[in-house]
């Protein structure tokens, strides 16, 4: 029986075409800048996202601690939603490491932070006050279910935050889910934020990295904190070649995994005793819930016997997400399965 894994879109293996990529890859030491196909993606990466430049980190999670660490002082303050993926699953790095302190405004269901709200957080000048120095945005935000902030949005509040004072960082791990839903280039949903961190490992396949992406002063400045954290990867290229691979080739088919979670919650929406923790499914994420006498943890196991791995985190709603491992037909199948699993579980209760 095929597994039928939902858990993430990190789950994707190489094309084989990034495979080959990575074999014939030309390499350097890039700690000394010297491997090309590191330089060609960052390059390419920075045209992409319309910006003057790009280093490459090994991980979103490195991309958005070495942006706060270059946007910030110790003791800054940094605004982000409570929802954020930099809040709630980076280790608390940016606390840890950066030494800055993590205010919340509450995101919306849509993943969007209210400008009121920002503006209210701002801290003023006042002896008793650090100063607020970052805002951190999430596109598409993945606790709000792959919600996706519109290019307006985003300028409305990158200028609100550059008018007091503030850098703005983009959270845009999936960026390109969020630009294949609005049918706008990923540029657009970045043009007014000062950094913007992309993800390579999720929807677009690549086994690893994330690039950061900026002005070429913020960059150069980034790549020392990138060396900081153990991010200097000397012959990258191996790695790179399959980014490369990702950026041209599996930023479209993304519409597919957008059409399959589609599919996957209206399946999800017929089946007795799930209920659908979204009104509707923008881009790859589904959040549902189980009602009682389903209990989760059960849920949870019996699903993964019948190899269906899905997402489940403390008191959280379940979390599937589409991807290019996982066919319009395993949706199908997942959907079977859940119900056969849903079913036994309610028979067993009577
Ligand atoms: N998210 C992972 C887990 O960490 C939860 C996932 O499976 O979705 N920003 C956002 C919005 C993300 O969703 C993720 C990964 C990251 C940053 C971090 O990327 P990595 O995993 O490359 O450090």
């Amino acid at each position: 029986m095929k597994v039928i894994d939902l858990r993430s879109d990190t789950v994707t293996h190489p094309t084989p075409e990034m495979r080959k990529a990575m074999s014939e890859a030309e390499v350097g030491d890039d700690v000394y800048g010297e491997d090309p196909t590191v330089n060609r993606l960052e390059a390419m990466a920075a045209k992409m996202m319309d910006k003057e430049a790009a280093v490459f980190t090994t991980s979103g999670t490195q991309g958005n601690l070495t942006a706060v660490l270059t946007h910030t002082h110790h003791g800054d303050e940094i605004i982000v939603g409570d929802q954020a993926h930099i809040l709630w699953y980076e280790v608390g790095g940016a606390a840890a490491l950066g030494g800055v302190i993590l205010r919340t405004v509450p995101n919306d269901s849509g993943g969007r932070l209210d400008p009121s709200d920002i503006e209210r957080t701002i801290r003023g000048k006042d002896i008793h006050y650090t100063q607020t120095t970052l805002l951190c945005l999430e596109n598409t935000h993945n606790r709000c279910g792959g919600t996706v902030l519109t290019t307006d949005y985003t300028d409305e509040v990158c200028n609100l935050a550059h008018r007091r004072g503030l850098k703005v960082h983009l959270d845009g791990a999936r960026i390109f889910n969020g630009a294949v839903a609005l049918s706008v280039p990923a540029c657009a949903l970045a043009r007014n934020a000062d950094s913007v961190a992309l993800c390579l490992s999720k929807g677009l396949s690549a086994p690893v990295g994330s690039l950061l992406c900026g002005r070429r002063e913020f960059v150069e400045r980034a790549r020392k904190f990138r060396k900081m954290l153990g991010g200097g990867m000397r012959q990258a290229g191996v790695i790179a070649a399959a980014g490369i691979v990702a950026l041209e080739t599996m930023v479209d088919r993304l519409a597919e995994d957008h059409a399959n979670a589609r599919r996957l919650a209206q399946g999800l929406a017929q089946i007795k005793g799930i209920t659908l923790a979204q009104d509707d499914i923008p881009t790859n994420i589904v959040m549902f819930h189980v009602s009682p006498p389903l209990s989760p943890a059960e849920f949870i196991e019996a699903l993964d016997r019948a190899e269906v791995k899905i997402g489940l985190r403390d008191g959280r709603p379940f979390r599937a997400v589409t991807h290019r491992m996982v066919s319009s037909s395993d949706i199908d199948e997942a959907l079977t399965r859940i119900e056969a699993v849903c079913l036994k579980l309610q028979r067993a209760r009577k």
